[in-house]
């Protein structure tokens, strides 16, 4: 604090945000409840985005609250490597046993881009363990996001997101995304053009031949990149191809996991079944920063050969499986459990479609998307000025007491999951004003 009590806001070097603009006109957050974060001048803000992406139970759950105090005083820190605490134990157990048949194996780091480092690795190890090391390759998909390791941004796709970071890793190349708007505007769930998309990876293959690719990483549902929804039966076309070619499938659901899309995982959803999982936010509902790789048997067993003195797998993180994470995420799955937050998403989803697409006909929409509690608008850009009406939009809404996410011109809903009906109306009514205002 500076003598005047105005806060210097100069040291914290913000992620992902423009500073200066930020620092001019700062928006502090000071507390949260529920729905909502209330600001340090004391305004309610209904949370549209649970937080980003992460707080699927809502904020200040009293049994997450008191899981994490508890734990804090009893067992503060302890390594997972050559240890054990019981909690992590019973999280991997607990997180496997919502994931599809077969996927026995829980593997815990920090945050979603170490998910993604840790299932590109596995992928690698794994083939090279079965003798097959020449399968180095690793394909990503245009329009993807998997956090910001160099790992992540070499199969992601977002060009800002690469650009200025160098070689990133060697081997790595992209399929086609599967957004198009003139095939697909206004659809309800999942389009029904572009499961031939999935068809680019053999084309990836043909180019590169299977036996060099390790590999293909994608989200279920891209998130970050605008709320972008796999065409019916693209998802099992992809998986169908893996299997042909021997190449892993590693689904990312930092975003879909967690009940987002109505089930546990998007996989159990559009019922495809890949080799391995990354998860993250939801795993905590956001209160302490916790990852995962959910791993199919048919890996872990294959890790599980060698001579039984031997680590198994040379990774890790000094924070993997920590104990106030541990505890977090098993009072997390209680509250999910016991408030039925996966199947409340899956039964609120006609109704939040419905308010989506009420907004259909207000200025520069030109598409809404919807699935499970997951909403975009997409607007026009403003000619020469990408990314600025989103934007005014953002700043509106946040000054007429509503917190949403854009990303290019896309507006992402991501509420948490015990949102209802009241709250469903303040967004679209609040969005409605902010589109007509931002005209
Ligand atoms: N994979 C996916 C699919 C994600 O959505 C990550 C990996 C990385 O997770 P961490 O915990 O390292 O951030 C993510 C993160 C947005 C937004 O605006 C989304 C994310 C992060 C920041 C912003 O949609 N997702
Ligand atoms: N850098 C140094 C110097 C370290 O000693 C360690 C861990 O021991 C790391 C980086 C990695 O940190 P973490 O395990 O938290 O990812």
């Amino acid at each position: 604090m500076s003598v005047s009590g105005e806060q210097n806001l100069n040291a914290f070097w913000m992620p992902f945000t423009s500073n200066r603009s930020f620092k001019k006109n700062p928006r502090m957050i000071e507390r949260a409840q529920g729905m909502y974060y209330y600001t340090s001048d004391d305004r309610e803000i209904l949370d549209g985005i649970a937080g980003l992406w992460c707080c699927n139970a809502g904020h200040g759950n009293p049994h997450i609250v008191e899981a994490v105090q508890n734990q804090v005083a009893k067992l503060d820190y302890a390594t997972a490597f050559n240890l054990g605490h019981s909690k992590v134990f019973e999280l991997a157990e607990r997180v496997t046993d919502l994931a599809p048949e077969g996927m026995d194996h829980a593997f815990f780091v920090n945050s979603g881009s170490e998910a993604v480092d840790t299932a590109l690795k596995m992928a690698l190890a794994y083939h090279r363990i079965r003798g097959e090391g020449s399968r180095t390759r690793l394909i990503g998909r245009e329009r993807g996001y998997h956090g910001v390791g160099f790992g992540g941004i070499s199969v992601g796709g977002i060009v800002a997101n690469r650009k200025m970071f160098g070689t990133l890793l060697a081997g790595v190349d992209h399929m086609s995304h599967t957004h198009n708007l003139e095939k697909n505007a206004f659809t309800r769930g999942l389009p029904e053009w572009g499961d031939h998309l999935a068809d680019d990876l053999e084309r990836l293959v043909a180019l590169h031949d299977a036996s060099t690719i390790a590999a293909v990483i994608v989200e279920p549902i891209a998130g970050s990149t605008g709320v972008l929804m796999p065409p019916k039966g693209y998802l099992q076309r992809l998986r169908d191809i893996c299997d042909k070619h021997g190449i892993l499938l590693i689904f990312d659901e930092v975003i879909t996991g967690f009940g987002r899309t109505g089930k546990a995982f998007g996989s159990e959803r559009f019922g495809v079944t890949p080799d391995l999982i990354t998860m993250a936010k939801g795993l905590t509902s956001g209160v302490v920063p916790m990852g995962g790789v959910i791993a199919g048997k048919h890996i872990y067993d294959t890790f599980m050969t060698g001579p039984e003195n031997m680590i198994e797998f040379f990774h890790g993180y000094t924070y993997s499986g920590h104990p106030l994470a541990a505890a977090a995420g098993l009072a997390t799955m209680d509250v999910y459990h016991k408030e039925g937050l996966f199947e409340r998403a899956l039964e609120m989803e006609p109704r939040w479609g419905d308010a989506i697409h009420s907004l259909k006909g207000l200025p520069n929409v030109i598409d809404l998307r919807n699935l499970g509690l997951i909403g975009a608008v997409e607007l026009e850009p403003i000619p020469g000025q990408p990314t600025k009406r989103a934007m005014d939009v953002f700043a509106r809404c946040f000054d007429d007491g509503l917190l949403i996410r854009t990303t290019g011109d896309t507006i992402a809903l991501s509420p948490p999951l015990i949102i209802e009906d009241q709250h469903i109306e303040r967004i679209v009514d609040t969005l409605t004003r902010a589109l007509k205002a931002t005209a």
